[in-house]
């Protein structure tokens, strides 16, 4: 959705899920390895592997994390997703999950982990899934980690017509910083905004449904817009910090809808 367009998926509203993960913690598997005091990085390979466009040779999907982050308790390697084996395209027979963190990090078909005393440089590491605008370089980029604060409208969908009456709008909030404690909407276009209610507990790293009852009197065009607050005081922003590769867009989500 970034103005102007960036190469590749055009993701749009798509590419967000949610699930339940049951696994291994990766901090119990790392102490019980011996993980040596002079590791910087814990390094995951997934077991696909295949060529580029940009360079030349065959790659694993291998990506680190240093080794701070790597001890995070709630780091799991995952064998089950929502009660059952991983189906195969979420990772089968064990994924890396690291939650609060974009999808990138989650290591999918895993392998291999290796504690290292360098930085790990891969493609999947240091030249997708970086931040990158047109001048930096890519040594300068910085890399895509947590979830930025972000909310979205599930219903009604945009462009969707409406019959005159009571409506529900209903949404979810994440983020992987810090707790999402406030979402408003409004239906006059930013000008005026309205508290939305909770229909989920707040729950660490998940995703948090939130729901409006809008009674739709008169007839007309309404553009309504969701914004999400954390707990550090932090809003979604108007535009999204646009980046060559299109990652971490969070703007404010607008939608308009026609009342008969
Ligand atoms: N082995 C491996 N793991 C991977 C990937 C991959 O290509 N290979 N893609 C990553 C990316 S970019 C994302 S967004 C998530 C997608 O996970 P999902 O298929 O369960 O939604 O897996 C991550 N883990
Ligand atoms: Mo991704």
């Amino acid at each position: 959705m970034f103005q102007p367009k960036v190469r590749g998926e055009q993701w749009e509203l798509g590419a967000s899920s949610h699930a339940i993960w049951t696994g291994v913690r990766l901090v119990d598997v790392l102490f019980a390895a011996g993980i040596q005091m002079n590791a910087i990085e814990v390094t995951f390979e997934g077991m696909d592997k295949g060529t580029r466009t940009d360079m030349p040779g065959v790659f694993t999907f291998t990506r680190s994390l240093p080794v701070k982050e790597a001890l995070n308790p709630d780091i799991l390697i995952a064998l089950y997703m929502n009660g059952k084996p991983l189906p195969f395209r979420h990772g089968y027979p064990a994924r890396l999950i690291v939650p609060g963190w974009y999808g990138m990090a989650s290591v999918k078909w895993l392998h291999r982990i290796k504690a290292i005393n360098q930085p790990f440089i891969g493609p999947f590491q240091a030249i997708d899934y970086v931040y990158k605008n047109k001048s930096s370089s890519s040594t300068h980029a910085t890399p895509v980690t947590t979830i930025r604060l972000n909310s979205t409208i599930a219903q009604p969908s945009d462009q969707a017509v409406l019959a005159r009456g009571e409506h529900k709008l209903v949404g979810t909030a994440i983020s992987g910083e810090y707790p999402v404690v406030l979402v408003e909407i409004s239906a006059d276009n930013g000008m005026t905004w309205q508290r939305a209610s909770w229909l989920d507990p707040q729950e660490s790293y998940s995703w948090r449904r939130w729901c409006l009852k809008w009674d739709l009197t008169k007839p007309g065009t309404y553009d309504i817009c969701v914004r999400a607050t954390d707990a550090a005081g932090n809003v979604q922003p108007e535009l999204a910090d646009w980046n060559l590769n299109g990652y971490g867009y969070n703007a404010i989500q607008k939608i308009r809808v026609y009342v008969d």
